[in-house]
């Protein structure tokens, strides 16, 4: 096997401007220091058509600066093929959840497993909640859910 060793990992909410891309961010930086960032393909995309060609959230950049946490995604949505070229997609609330669950109904062969990336938290915070409307203190909260979860998330697969 060359550069990837089939290890994937999709992260979806609903505008892929403000958790998703945090997630992605904090997952790539992990795994690159673990050494094993080339056994990954990580990305993240979006459940709706709201912000595609949106670079993330300007509180989600300055978060992520705060974190030392390189980030560079632009929006786009989930595709039917990401059903099937990723082993994981990770979501953040229930609305994420039934919306990939009903995309997914029209893929003939999706193999993905469809998650919450909070179902991973240690302290059992199972909803990433969308901080869309909320201040700069809430994405401090998501950016946090993400790093204990994504922590257990590659635990769970190295
Ligand atoms: C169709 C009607 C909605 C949001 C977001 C919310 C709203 C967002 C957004 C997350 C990321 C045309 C587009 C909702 C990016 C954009 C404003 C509305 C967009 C919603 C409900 C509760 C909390 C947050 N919707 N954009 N327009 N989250």
């Amino acid at each position: 096997m060359a550069a990837n060793s089939g290890k994937s990992v999709l992260f979806v909410c609903l505008g892929n401007i403000c958790r998703s891309p945090i997630a992605e961010a904090v997952f790539r930086k992990m795994v690159t220091d673990a050494g094993a960032v080339d056994k990954w393909r990580i990305d993240s995309a979006a459940t709706s058509t709201y912000e595609i060609g949106s670079p993330p959230d300007h509180r989600g950049q300055a978060c992520m600066k705060t974190h030392h946490v390189p980030m560079s995604h632009i929006a786009r949505q989930v595709t039917k093929e990401d059903f099937m070229n990723y082993e994981y997609i990770l979501c953040m609330d229930d609305s994420n959840m039934s919306e990939l669950k009903r995309k997914a109904k029209s893929v003939s062969n999706c193999s993905a497993k469809i998650e919450l990336l909070g179902s991973y938290d240690p302290q059992k915070h199972l909803i990433i909640n969308d901080p869309y409307y909320g201040s700069e203190d809430d994405f401090e909260m998501v950016y946090e859910q993400c790093v204990r979860c994504c922590k257990v998330f590659l635990e769970n697969n190295s």
